[in-house]
């Protein structure tokens, strides 16, 4: 074969992806959806950049409407200084995808544009420019604005439900008090009554959302075994239910939450966690599937040597503050290294839904040489690689890894040759 990075690029271009974590809800989840361009410049991303670039201070800020902190950014960012960041840069990708100016001084013309969009056909129109078939919500059964919403939601095709468990794992002082007023015989101090009940919670909700995997975000401190009602619950609710259900639980460690409290979700940071927790609970739980995202640059080379020791362990992304080209190189070329294509290389962690348009676009564009390489490399040691196991390989890393390791039934997603974006 001749031009390994051609082939590689279209057959990236030609594929449609998982995407296996967001924090998108569909439609029937009503106003919890975000979208449009005052949703996308007030991405908490770029709100960390404001502060940085301006003298507006948090509290003139969360003081502002929507559409104020939206030109704000936007003059502060996009237009007093040039977008080269990931996050702003992304922006202008929309845009562009759209055909919409990228460079204006006001945002009338683009407001126009998206307060004329039809949710379920933007949806629609949005998924295909990403080239990704599904995604993944996150969704909390704590949070007061989405629990009620539960009750009469319709499924949509295109949107995967996910149970969250950072307010009962990481919160429960704070929250047992929701399960009880949901008539769950649960006290502060968990009694083995009240684990029941917790196991109880759970299947209620597994048998609403029918989530295709449980998922908890860990500070870098996390510990395991520890003495903590977080350590019980995994042991005795959590796990339990993830292996009656079939389903894994994902693992995300190493955030430092809210080392900044004025700047509100943009404020939580990244520490090197101690990763013997997860070599503990996958050695302890062999029957538990753990879909594993780490968050600290430090913590990734330990990460893909466990995965190498536990087949029960699916690393999964490069998170958050890994989501740039020059990490998500460095990732992927050691995650192929070390365990071939038996890894979930991305998700978009999109909170506004036209961010899955330049998350994929950049993921695409920046694994493309990395494959592309690692061909190369094969072919000159001797071997032989053909479009069709390029498709294959594609395929595995944005498909049929997560559903394999979900119990989801696997399919070869039609092969679509589309326009670019
Ligand atoms: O815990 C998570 O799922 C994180 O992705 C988020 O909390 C975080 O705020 C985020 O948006 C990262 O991209
Ligand atoms: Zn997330």
């Amino acid at each position: 074969m001749t031009n390994l990075l051609e082939t590689v690029t279209g057959e990236l271009q030609a594929a449609q992806f998982i995407d296996m974590h967001t924090h998108l809800f569909r439609p029937s989840l009503g106003t919890l959806g975000l979208w449009g361009i005052d949703e996308l410049l007030t991405y908490h991303y770029l709100e960390a950049e404001l502060f940085r670039s301006s003298d507006i201070t948090p509290e003139q800020y969360w003081s502002m409407s929507k559409k104020e902190q939206a030109d704000a950014i936007w003059k502060t960012l996009f237009v007093d200084h040039l977008p080269v960041s990931e996050a702003t840069r992304g922006v202008v990708a929309v845009l562009q995808a759209f055909g919409l100016p990228t460079q204006s001084k006001n945002l009338s013309e683009v407001r126009k544009f998206f307060n004329a969009q039809k949710i379920e056909s933007h949806i629609e129109k949005v998924l295909q420019l990403a080239g990704i078939s599904e995604v993944v919500m996150t969704n909390d059964p704590l949070d007061p604005a989405e629990a009620p919403l539960w009750k009469k939601s319709a499924p949509h095709k295109a949107f995967h439900a996910v149970l969250r468990l950072d307010r009962i794992l990481n919160k429960w002082t704070e929250h047992w008090k929701v399960l009880e007023q949901a008539g769950y015989k649960v006290e502060q101090y968990l009694s083995p009554k009240g684990v029941r009940e917790v196991r109880r919670f759970l299947d209620d909700w597994a048998k609403r959302m029918k989530p295709v995997y449980m998922a908890v975000s860990l500070p870098d401190t996390f510990q395991y075994p520890e003495e903590s009602t977080r350590a019980q619950l995994l042991r005795e609710a959590v796990l339990p239910a993830c292996r009656d259900l079939g389903i894994p639980l994902s693992t995300m460690i190493g955030v430092r939450y809210q080392v900044n409290p004025a700047i509100k979700l943009a404020g939580d940071a990244v520490g090197k966690a101690d990763l013997r927790a997860l070599e503990n609970l996958a050695r302890n739980f062999p029957d538990n599937r753990f879909l594993v995202s780490v968050l600290s640059r430090e913590n990734q080379h330990e990460l893909c040597v466990y995965a190498r020791k536990f087949n029960n362990l699916m690393p999964f992304g490069c998170w958050w503050f890994l989501n740039n080209p020059s990490i998500v190189e460095e990732m992927s070329r050691e995650r192929i290294e070390m365990i071939g294509m038996s890894f979930i290389p991305q998700h978009s962690d999109a909170r506004i839904l036209e961010q899955v348009i330049y998350k994929w676009r950049n993921t695409r564009r920046t694994l493309a040489p990395i494959l592309a390489n690692s061909y190369e490399l094969l072919v000159a040691d001797g071997g032989s690689v053909s479009r069709e196991r390029i498709r294959e390989d594609i395929q595995r890393l944005f498909r049929g890894n997560f559903q394999k390791f979900c119990g989801l039934q696997a399919d070869n997603a039609p092969v679509t040759l589309k326009t670019k974006a």
